[in-house]
């Protein structure tokens, strides 16, 4: 069955698509987790899912990274000093995440983050989904159409080796 092999590479190559979606940011990116860095204007445009990272990279015990709540990011303001290593890296959760520097008055300089994560979980259906057939058979053929194209596709490739 050496004609199997391609298909088999196939699968590994999506199977690793799909298990690789969480992805990682670094925060400000060249600028890093500094002051006078615009963080809004970082996180503007960027789509964060459940599970994602995110490093901040800085001087070490210049800054802290502390995850606080909404009124403590509101407030720059902390009872906890978080972590101050120089590389810190926070994984996402659902909904809002925010983070602050408890040094001086480098929030209050920008060095605050607030970052929201949408559920990457594949059932979630996205905004704008088309209602389903009640009928069930229209969404069906709809979903199943371009599986069988796919399928197929890879035969016939298949068939060529
Ligand atoms: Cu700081």
């Amino acid at each position: 069955m050496a004609c199997a092999s391609p298909l088999i590479a196939l699968l590994v190559v999506l199977g690793c698509a799909a298990a690789a979606s969480a992805a990682t940011f670094t925060v400000g990116d060249g600028q890093g987790w500094t002051t006078g860095a615009n963080y809004a204007t970082w996180a503007s445009g960027k789509t964060f899912a459940v599970g994602d990272k995110l490093v901040f990279n800085y001087a070490s015990q210049a800054h802290t990274v502390t995850e606080v709540t909404k009124s403590e990011y509101d407030a720059c303001s902390s009872n906890t000093n978080g972590d101050n290593s120089g590389a810190t890296t926070m994984t996402l959760k659902a909904g809002a995440n925010y983070y602050i520097c408890t040094i001086g008055t480098h929030c209050a300089a920008g060095m605050k983050l607030a970052v929201t994560a949408g559920d990457s979980s594949p059932g979630t259906p996205a905004a704008g989904t088309p209602p389903t057939n009640p009928s069930g058979s229209g969404g069906y053929r709809m979903e199943v159409g371009p599986i069988l194209a796919a399928t197929a596709g890879v035969l016939l490739k298949l068939a060529v080796f």
